[in-house]
């Protein structure tokens, strides 16, 4: 626990010594009362460790999960106060948030930071309380990288590399001309690192290999962006075969959008079907869509964060240094085996073809 919460803990455990020594002293059946009475202190100021969770909204299937994973991790039988402020996806009440957990002199704070920049001077004003700080999921860009303790998530570059090679191979495999490719990206929150990485990976991998990037278009992570962002680009864009999607709420409402334009989602683009690529895949009900060819390639992305918090939070408590970047392994899925594996910076990756097998691993 942080500094400060070793100075109550003294004061709690004083209490309950000089609690206990009365009872001994009242001679009240010190012998049942005390033990009771001892264990009854020992609980009334068991040192419980409390934890700020400032997590960014609840826009998508992943970020439910992630805050489940907290809630399943942090729970009180295991000794943890765990306060959630959800901040609807506005940096300003994330930043709210953090300053209440500093006035309640939490023991942590967790933030899941919605974009990467404008955090300095609260990240400050947690450290000048001695409140150590673990950032979750999407990065912080800060001018001095004390502010926070450590960093737990995924490489989102990498996910976005692995689609773009994905892609790659994929027309590779189907002979299909690379500039015969024409995709749109429909973008997460923009200035967010998931978004950054992703959207930098199919920028690379459209220079890379000539494909036709008809746009980039903000759809917030949501399904209902993603719906409308994609109705418009079907009308700006009749010759789309490929949709690069962010994450898949934003996919499942591209795919709606497709289905009602009365268009068909799958990969046999060259007879003029639209394939849909996302990322996460965190549901059962996605990996549904992928095992349908609703979605062909679908980049995982753990949002189980939770396990591997509370093994940084331990490591503190036991006056150790966690390391400052822990990334998250993450799988990659596809409809089908066209493309079985596929190399990114000389690490091999293979891909997992869904089958309703896969299915029963998720909710
Ligand atoms: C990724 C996370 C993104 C997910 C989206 O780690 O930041 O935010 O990909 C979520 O589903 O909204
Ligand atoms: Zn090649």
């Amino acid at each position: 626990m942080g500094n400060k919460m070793n100075k109550l803990t003294n004061k709690k455990r004083l209490v309950s010594i000089i609690l206990a020594g009365v009872l001994l002293l009242g001679g009240c059946g010190a012998k049942e009362v005390s033990n009771t009475e001892d264990t009854v202190a020992e609980d009334q100021f068991s040192e419980e460790i409390v934890i700020g969770f400032s997590q960014l909204g609840a826009e998508s299937d992943w970020r439910t999960a992630n805050t489940q994973s907290m809630k399943d991790t942090f729970t009180s039988d295991k000794g943890y106060r765990l306060i959630v402020e959800d901040g609807q996806q506005q940096q300003s009440n994330q930043i709210m948030a953090i300053r209440k957990f500093i006035q309640q002199e939490v023991d942590y704070i967790v933030l899941a930071p919605v974009t990467e920049t404008g955090w300095d001077t609260v990240l400050q004003e947690a450290k000048d309380a001695g409140i150590p700080v673990i950032i979750v999921d999407r990065q912080v860009d800060v001018s001095d990288e004390s502010l926070f303790t450590c960093w737990i998530g995924s490489d989102f570059s990498l996910e976005g590399k692995k689609a773009a090679e994905w892609l790659h191979q994929f027309a590779v495999a189907k002979d299909i001309p690379e500039s015969d490719i024409h995709i749109a990206n429909i973008q997460g929150t923009i200035g967010a690192s998931a978004q950054i990485g992703r959207t930098e990976g199919l920028q690379e991998g459209a220079k890379k290999y000539g494909w036709d990037l008809l746009a980039e278009v903000p759809g917030e992570f949501t399904q209902a962006k993603g719906k409308e962002v994609m109705e418009s680009l079907l009308k700006e864009y009749p010759q789309i075969n490929v949709v690069y999607c962010e994450n898949d709420n934003e996919a499942l409402g591209a795919i709606e959008a497709i289905e009602s334009a009365g268009k068909t989602v799958g990969s046999d683009i060259l007879q003029g079907e639209i394939m849909v690529m996302s990322f996460d895949a965190v549901t059962k009900n996605i990996m549904r869509c992928i095992m349908r060819n609703k979605i062909t390639f679908d980049a995982g992305c753990n949002p189980h964060h939770g396990p591997r918090v509370e093994a940084q939070i331990q490591l503190l408590e036991a006056g150790k240094v966690p390391d400052m970047f822990s990334y998250v392994e993450e799988r990659i899925y596809s409809y089908d085996a066209t493309v079985p594996s596929l190399e990114v910076d000389n690490n091999s990756y293979s891909v997992t073809v869904v089958t309703s097998k896969t299915l029963e691993e998720f909710k």
